[in-house]
Order: C-alpha cells, then sequence, then structure tokens
C-alpha cells in the first residue's frame, strides 16, 4: 500500500511535466498538428472539433460533480437525506443532450471520411507505395505512358499541388503509411491493394518525414521514408533522371566496385540497378540512383561515404535483423566476407550512381 501510495505521489507531482513525453508539437518533424496539405488538414480540424467537445463534456461534468461533493459534504449531524427514485425530465434531457453532441462530433467525421477516402483527382498522378521488412519500394507511371513503372526506394518525390494518388501494397506482412504532416495512417495489407491520396500544398516543397505505423517485425521502428515536395517541374525533371541507367563511371575504383557488385559481393542477387545485366534483384531497394537519395537504410541515416562503407560492412549493427545481413551469405558465410578494399571500391561505385 505505501509503495502504490508513494508511486502515486510522484506521478502526481510529476503530471505537470507529462507533456514533455509527447511529441506532439507543430514544428516536430512527424507532428500532426502542422499540416501541409488538405488531407492532413481536414484530419487535424476534425481532431480540434472532437477535443474541444470532449474538453468541454469534460469539465461541465467534472465541474459539476465537484461542485457536488463539496457543497453537499457530509457534515456534522446531517441525517440521510429523503431518497428519491428517477426524474423522467432529466432522464430524457440526459439521452438527448449525448445525441446532439455526438451528431456534432459524427457529421463531419463521416463527411471527412468519405472525402479522403475518394481522390478529387483519379486521373492524377499514380504513385505504388510497397511496404517491405524493413523498408518502401514506390514505383511511379512512365511520364511517356508506355505502361513501365520508374522504381525508387525509401525517398518519395511528388510535386507540389498536385493531388496524389497512392495504392498501397505489401510485399509480406502488415504496414502502415503515415504521412504525418501530409495524412493519416492508412494500412498497407498483404493481397489487398488499399488506396489513399495525398496532396501538398502549393509552397509546401520541402521534406517530411514518413514512418511505418503497424508493427511488422523487428525493424519496425527503423522503418521510415522521406517524402520530397518539389515543384511540378522539379519533380518532372527529377522522374526522367530516375529512369535513366545507373551511371557507368570510369573511375578506377568505382568500374572496381562495379564488378564487385555484379560478382563477389553478391549485391547483384538483391538489388537492381538498371543498366547492369545481372543486377535485377528484387529482395533489396532499387539502387539506380542510390546517390540521388539523402539517406540510407530505409531513411535513418544519411547517404554519405562512412555510413556506405558501415551499413556494407556491417548492416545488422545499424539495424538489428534486417534482411541483408540475415540472409546476404557474404554476412552468414565468414569465408565470403568482403575486404575493407572491396567495400571502398562498392563505396566508389554507389556514390557514383547519381
Ligand atoms: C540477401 C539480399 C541482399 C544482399 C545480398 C545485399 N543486400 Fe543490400 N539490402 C537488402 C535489403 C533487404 C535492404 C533493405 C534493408 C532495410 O532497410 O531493412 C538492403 C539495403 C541496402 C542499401 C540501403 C539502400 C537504401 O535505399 O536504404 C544499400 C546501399 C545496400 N543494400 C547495398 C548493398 C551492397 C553494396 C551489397 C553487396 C555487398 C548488398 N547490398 C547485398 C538486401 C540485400
Ligand atoms: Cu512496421
Amino acid at each position: 500500500m505505501r509503495g502504490f501510495k508513494s508511486l502515486f505521489g510522484l506521478i502526481f507531482k510529476a503530471s505537470p511535466f507529462l507533456f514533455l513525453l509527447f511529441a506532439c508539437y507543430p514544428s516536430h518533424k512527424q507532428s500532426t498538428f502542422d499540416p501541409q496539405g488538405p488531407v492532413a488538414q481536414g484530419q487535424a480540424e476534425l481532431f480540434y472539433l472532437i477535443f474541444w467537445v470532449a474538453t468541454a463534456v469534460f469539465i461541465i461534468v467534472v465541474g459539476f460533480m465537484l461542485y457536488i461533493l463539496v457543497r453537499y459534504r457530509k457534515k456534522e449531524g446531517d441525517v440521510d437525506p429523503p431518497q428519491i427514485h428517477g426524474n423522467t425530465k432529466l432522464e430524457i434531457a440526459l439521452t438527448i443532450l449525448p445525441i446532439i453532441l455526438l451528431a456534432i462530433v459524427a457529421v463531419p467525421t463521416i463527411k471527412e471520411t468519405f472525402a479522403n477516402a475518394n481522390s478529387p483527382d483519379p486521373n492524377s498522378l499514380t504513385v505504388e507505395a510497397i511496404g517491405h521488412q524493413w523498408w518502401w519500394e514506390f514505383t511511379y507511371p512512365h511520364p511517356n505512358g508506355s505502361g513501365d513503372r520508374i522504381v525508387t526506394a525509401n525517398e518519395m518525390r511528388i510535386p507540389s499541388d498536385t493531388v496524389v494518388n497512392l495504392e498501397l501494397r505489401s510485399q509480406n506482412v502488415l504496414h502502415s503509411f503515415w504521412i504525418p504532416k501530409l495524412a493519416g495512417k492508412v494500412d498497407v495489407v498483404p493481397g489487398n491493394t488499399n488506396k489513399m491520396w495525398i496532396k501538398a500544398n502549393k509552397g509546401a516543397e520541402g521534406i517530411y518525414l514518413g514512418q511505418c505505423a503497424e508493427f511488422c517485425g523487428v525493424a519496425h521502428a527503423l522503418m521510415k521514408f522521406r517524402v520530397v515536395v518539389e515543384t511540378p517541374e522539379e519533380f518532372n525533371n527529377w522522374l526522367l533522371e530516375q529512369d535513366a541507367d545507373g551511371f557507368n563511371s570510369a573511375d578506377p575504383l568505382a568500374a572496381k566496385g562495379r564488378e564487385i557488385f555484379e560478382g563477389s559481393g553478391q549485391c547483384y542477387s538483391c538489388h537492381t540497378v538498371k543498366g547492369l545485366k545481372k543486377a535485377r534483384g528484387k529482395k533489396g531497394p532499387n539502387l539506380t540512383h542510390l546517390a540521388s537519395r539523402s539517406h540510407i537504410g530505409s531513411a535513418i541515416m544519411e547517404n554519405n561515404q562512412e555510413n556506405l562503407r558501415d551499413w556494407i560492412k556491417d548492416p545488422d549493427k545499424i539495424k538489428p535483423g534486417n534482411i541483408m545481413s540475415k540472409e546476404g551469405l557474404i554476412y552468414t558465410q565468414d569465408e565470403l566476407a568482403l575486404t575493407d578494399g572491396q567495400i571502398a571500391a562498392l563505396v566508389a561505385y554507389l556514390q557514383s550512381l547519381k
């Protein structure tokens, strides 16, 4: 009992500081209180409506209760008050009032739900987002209308002021697609295509963080992604660049790295680099234009020489349990392990993939 009391006392004393535990302030990178597009905006407005209705109910009910508790507390010499049963008027009022309050909340909720489910422009750009363990693949329709898809990973670029229709698929288990500043979560379900749409406001060009929001295995917390919002022109240029083959660098170190990539490094068995004959693996992210992405490891660390080296040397240290280190023979069989020289060449090659 004493332990319980002191725990309660501690929680009570700490309560004014509890807000520090919550990361819900607008400038936080994954805050839903700083909407940058109409979907997130509508959802935030709905939140505020429900929040204020609930707050009003809380204040009135708890205030009234406290008042009664104090005003009619038992005093010395009190006798039991007369016992009454039921009050029809009060009961009718207490039934109708919540119905009105719930209607105030329900009507905009249903409206918002339908607005989120139905894209205002189904013919606008459609991006496919595929959840893998533990990274995201994004594919785009070819601008020439050929039906080919342009494939990238972990960094989704979208044009501002444009409706983007998303088709969410999973390659394995349940995931959830969430870009807090652009839209609420939608589940990504194996064997089923879920749809959602997003739009970033005009002038909202910048980088937004996304995150898998459904526990999907050991590296779930490190399954992030980035959304780069660009002007439509910049976006179109980027898309054409992504369509090109991987750069064939003449730099001798990068050329050596390319050989290892398609040879003893066995990278080709899991990674695609467009234009490289053997490199058509699908188990890992498409690396054709890896150097154009700002982060690696599904957006968990900066894409630079040092981090690339650390990643290839021991991916498990950075992202425990990931498939590259779990299934790559170069990591599971000691005699196939890469030397530091081979890794340096691979890094030079990856950095040439602009
Ligand atoms: C067994 C399959 C497999 C092999 C072999 C493999 N990889 Fe990977 N690789 C993956 C997977 C899966 C990921 C995604 C890991 C994650 O983020 O959870 C990945 C991620 C990466 C990334 C980060 C990409 C990004 O966008 O975040 C790089 C770079 C990379 N691998 C390079 C290599 C190189 C170089 C080799 C050869 C030495 C190699 N990989 C061998 C499966 C593999
Ligand atoms: Cu997850």
